[in-house]
Formats: structure tokens, C-alpha cells, sequence
């Protein structure tokens, strides 16, 4: 009754006061700058997922993960190209307990997967890679607990450490951590933010915190990130919702990445400090991320 009590002050409050929900760490409405995309950026790269294989001359949905230090065990699941599809003008990526592991080792590891959830991702790694523009995805995000979908921006330089993001920067456009995580009015947003020097005890980052998309779980909004070399400005639905420029931002060139991601290590799934709990997905039901298009856009 005080959750319900208090949403409802908070949702009150946001109307009046759009620096509120910040001050108090709670998500918020985008409010920001809007994005003028058609009088400021000019096309350059696109993947509409039309056809219904994945383009390998713009993904990797295989070397990447062996290449760039991830997988196939992830976090508390697996990544495994089966999981990856493109059907009626999408990209889907499929979140799925399996009982009997699915078979083909694909990423080279002598290793051979178990069961537990299986899901997966793909990158753009060594085939289109972009320093500066604004980049977005058009998506329906995978409803479950305990997992999460990304879209992100990587290169090696995140692993440098020298005290600066300008080397490369994680740059997470959105991650959507919040499915059924209604209280104190989380429930159905997003989070950005980057990280940069490592993973490790050097690791830096910083966030824009949490906001809010229209109904996300069941309906397409657009997530984007305009980069320039002076900071990275989110967007959602072409409305900007915070900036980032901690550590400096990064001034070579990234890839672009999808993924899923189940909560847990070593490919055991249970509630971690991303705070998402416990992946609830039942043997036999699917949780699927549906992205429409990724764009890559740069400055006229
Ligand atoms: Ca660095
Ligand atoms: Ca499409």
C-alpha cells in the first residue's frame, strides 16, 4: 500500500518536476532535446532484417564471441548462434531453457555446453566498425525476469587501462534489466550508461540511470546514442534522455552489438547484483527480443 501510495506521489511529482525522479535514483520520461535526424545525420549503414538468414557480411554470430573475450558460457546462460534468427522483417534473439543441450560447439571451445537457458548475440566486429554519428535500434524487448537485452557499442580499447575512456568505451545504448520490477515504479524501463579501463579493479563508468519507453515489453521504441568527441547523448524515440561524457569519451572507432543476457556465472542462472533476480522462464517458454532495424547515421 506505501509502494502503491508512493509511485503514485512520485508519478505526481514527475509531471511537475522532471529533475525530480533523478534526484531520488527513479526512472523518468525522456524530456530532453529532440533528435532532428533528418536535418543533422545522413544514413550510412543499415540492417532493416529483411530476408530470414542472418547477413554475415554485416554480423559475426560466431568468431566474435571467441574473439572478443566472451563466451560461449555467459553469465548465467549460454551463447549459441542457433538462438539467433532473422523472420518476417526482424532480427530475433531467443531465450529458451533447454533440457537437452543443443548440440554443435560453435565458438571452438573444447568445452561442450550443458543444459541451462540458452540465448544469444551478435556483433559487428571487424566488418563495420564507426567512430562518431548516432546509432539506433528498433525493438520489442524480451519479457522475462533475470535476464536482459543490450544494444552496445565495444572496442578493444575498453580493456586499456590508462584512466580515461577515450582509448574505447562500453557504450550501453539501452539494457533492459527491469521487467516486472515494479517497485518503487521501475517496472518497464531502461538503463544507460558506459564503462571503460577493464573490467577489473581499474573499471570506471558512469550511467544516465534509468528511464521510461512506451510499453517496451509489447511494443517497438526506438534506442539511440548520438556520438560526437565531446559527449554521448541518449535517446529514446528520437527524445533525448541524459549525456555522458565521464572519462572522455572514446575517439576510435566501435562495433555494434545485440544481445541477450541471463542473470547468474559460469552458465548457472540465479539473482545477481544487476538486481533483476532469478530468470523465471519455464522449460518450453520462449522470451524473444524482436529488433526491426539497427542504423548507423554520422554528421552531415
Ligand atoms: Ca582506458
Ligand atoms: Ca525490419
Amino acid at each position: 500500500m506505501f509502494a502503491k501510495f508512493f509511485r503514485a506521489l512520485v508519478a505526481f511529482l514527475m509531471i511537475f518536476s522532471p529533475t525530480l525522479p533523478h534526484a531520488l535514483d527513479l526512472p523518468a520520461i525522456p524530456r530532453g532535446q529532440d533528435l532532428e535526424l533528418d536535418e543533422r545525420f545522413e544514413l550510412v549503414w543499415a540492417d532493416e532484417f529483411d530476408g530470414d538468414t542472418l547477413d554475415t557480411t554485416k554480423w559475426d554470430d560466431n568468431q566474435s564471441v571467441d574473439t572478443l573475450h566472451w563466451g560461449p558460457i555467459r553469465k548465467g546462460g549460454y551463447w549459441h548462434k542457433d538462438m539467433v534468427d532473422v523472420r518476417d522483417g526482424n532480427l530475433v534473439i531467443s531465450t529458451e531453457y533447454k533440457s537437452e543441450p543443443l548440440e554443435g560447439n560453435t565458438f571452438g571451445s573444447p568445452d561442450s555446453y550443458g543444459t541451462g537457458y540458452y540465448t544469444g548475440m551478435i556483433a559487428t566486429a571487424g566488418k563495420a566498425e564507426f567512430k562518431y554519428g548516432y546509432f539506433e535500434c528498433r525493438a520489442i524487448l524480451p519479457k522475462s525476469t533475470g535476464m536482459w537485452s543490450a544494444f552496445w557499442m565495444m572496442n578493444e580499447g575498453v580493456y586499456n587501462v590508462d584512466g580515461s575512456g577515450q582509448d574505447g568505451t562500453e557504450v550501453d545504448i539501452f539494457e533492459s534489466m527491469n521487467y516486472l520490477h515494479n517497485i518503487w515504479g521501475y517496472g518497464d524501463s531502461v538503463v544507460s550508461g558506459i564503462h571503460y579501463d577493464g573490467y577489473d579493479g581499474a573499471h570506471q563508468g558512469d550511467s544516465i540511470g534509468d528511464w521510461f519507453a512506451e510499453n517496451p515489453f509489447e511494443e517497438y521504441n526506438t534506442y539511440g546514442v548520438e556520438w560526437n568527441e565531446n559527449e554521448y547523448i541518449f535517446y529514446i524515440n528520437g527524445v533525448e534522455t541524459g549525456r555522458l561524457s565521464t572519462g572522455g569519451v572514446s575517439q576510435n572507432p566501435e562495433y555494434l552489438i545485440l544481445s541477450c543476457e541471463v542473470a547468474g556465472e559460469n552458465g548457472v542462472a540465479h539473482a545477481d547484483r544487476h538486481g533483476t533476480g532469478k530468470i523465471s522462464l519455464k522449460e518450453g517458454d520462449v522470451a524473444e527480443f524482436i529488433v526491426d532495424y539497427v542504423r548507423v547515421y554520422q554528421y552531415k
